[in-house]
């Protein structure tokens, strides 16, 4: 592993561990809907000296000198990020998906005021409103819910009596756990209805999107848009806000309306949230946007979705319970306890020993603890990243049914983590060198 022989030398201890994830990565299966591998450019990027300079402040509106390499990259994945998702402005400051959320609250709503979002149990993300979160102490969240869980429609009907009733300023589109496409034209109709900025949250998706196999809300007229960059668009952490309306001036406070938004929004960030910007985090996320524009990622996007479409009905054949019997994206929700009499947690912990990576998740109105939900999202960004097809997910497949089958039978669960292991050194992770 040549890049790493300073870190070998200096820190063996650290160096151990990240010998460790790199194994566990090559040698496991990811099906963690959220998680993706970078390419070897990425991480690149991620390890350059950008990491050593501040630069609080926006392109040509810096407070400290020697801005002219972060100027010019962080204009890069400005204008790359405008034009993957037809947008008018973009920021790639925030350094996690729930910064950036929490930067579009705070940019356009006071104290009190109401935010519209999915419940949280049928997809929802802990940013949409979770008691637990501070933002659920300055804002009231209010919830729309799936109207048949069978096919994940959502309930539009009492979306828009709520919205009436309730007067939220934002209605936020996306989740965390939904495996259906969204009604966007029904959402942006019923935030204009109630005056509100139709705002979404497509970090789950934005790849899918980029590469216009999934459908682009700001074709329907939202005002926002927030990402994160690790998903299946396949950069770096990080977080991207997305928006329409006219790029201002960031150090002066512009009038509160919603042609306004992109100067709200970057003030809201900076100095409003965060303070120095990860200046090593833009270059990677420079880099991603730049790999996503490349005909590749298109194919790549098709075929996540074929491997989903493949997996759920892989599972379905085998007896599993799906909740909306199905995908329209990368990801599936196995309700474990109408399949198998398991909660999720008993489910990721059996895979963990063979080897194949996912996370619990509430199903719709769960009544178990978020701890042990009744059930597993599984996902096909990470592995459609390692050249895995379809034939792949039907034995993915088959190894997470013996799996359940088995699950008291040491000895098959010892074989099937072998098989499992041999399965994905066929599968080279990229931007990880062979381990030795
Ligand atoms: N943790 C991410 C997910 O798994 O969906 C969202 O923040």
């Amino acid at each position: 592993m040549p890049i790493y022989t300073s870190l070998q030398r200096t820190d063996p201890d650290v160096y151990a561990t990240v010998k460790g994830e790199m194994r566990r990565e090559q040698e496991g299966v990811e099906l963690i809907a959220s998680e993706n591998y970078v390419s070897a450019s990425i991480l690149e990027a991620l390890g350059s000296p950008f990491t050593n300079k501040y630069s609080e402040g926006y392109p040509g509106k810096r407070y400290y000198g020697g801005q002219q390499f972060t100027d010019a990259v962080e204009t890069l994945a400005i204008e790359r990020a405008k034009a993957i998702f037809r947008c008018d402005h973009a920021n790639v400051q925030p350094a996690s998906g729930a910064e950036a959320n929490v930067a579009a609250y705070l940019a356009w709503l006071e104290p009190g005021d109401a935010i519209l979002g999915m419940d949280l149990s049928h997809g929802g993300h802990l940013t949409h409103g979770s008691p637990v979160t501070h933002m659920a102490r300055i804002f009231r969240f209010v919830r729309y819910k799936m109207k048949d869980i069978e096919t994940g429609a959502l309930d539009y009907d009492q979306m828009r009596e709520t919205a009436k009733k309730e007067k939220p300023k934002i209605i936020l589109a996306g989740f965390t756990a939904y495996p259906r496409e969204l009604d966007y034209a029904a959402f942006k109709s019923i935030a204009d209805e109630v005056g509100a900025v139709a705002m979404a949250d497509m970090a789950h998706i934005s790849g899918l999107i980029a590469a216009g196999v999934l459908k682009n809300p700001f074709d329907f007229g939202f005002h926002v848009m927030t990402t994160t960059t690790h998903k299946t668009l396949r950069g770096p952490r990080g977080a991207m806000i997305l928006s329409k309306g006219t790029v201002g001036n960031p150090l002066r406070a512009p009038e509160k309306t919603i042609a306004n938004l992109p100067t709200l929004l970057d003030r809201s960030v900076f100095p409003g949230l965060q303070g120095g910007p990860h200046m090593h985090q833009t270059a990677a996320i420079a880099v991603a946007l730049g790999e996503a524009t490349q005909p590749s990622f298109k194919e790549y996007a098709r075929q996540i979705l074929k491997n989903a479409k493949r997996m759920a009905r892989g599972l379905m054949e085998g007896g599993c319970k799906l909740v909306t019997n199905g995908t329209d994206n990368h990801l599936m929700i196995v309700n474990c306890v109408q399949s198998f009499n398991l909660n999720g947690k008993e489910v990721e912990n059996l895979f963990d020993r063979i080897g194949i990576t996912a996370s619990k998740s509430p199903v719709p109105d769960d009544t178990n603890p978020p701890f042990s939900p009744s059930g597993l999202r599984l996902g096909t960004p990470a592995v459609t990243t390692r050249g895995m097809k379809e034939p792949e997910m039907d034995f993915l497949v088959a190894s997470m049914l013996r799996a359940i089958e088995k699950r008291s039978d040491e000895a098959e669960l010892e074989k099937l983590h072998a098989e499992v292991k041999e399965f994905c050194l066929k599968y080279p992770v990229p931007g990880i060198a062979a381990s030795d």
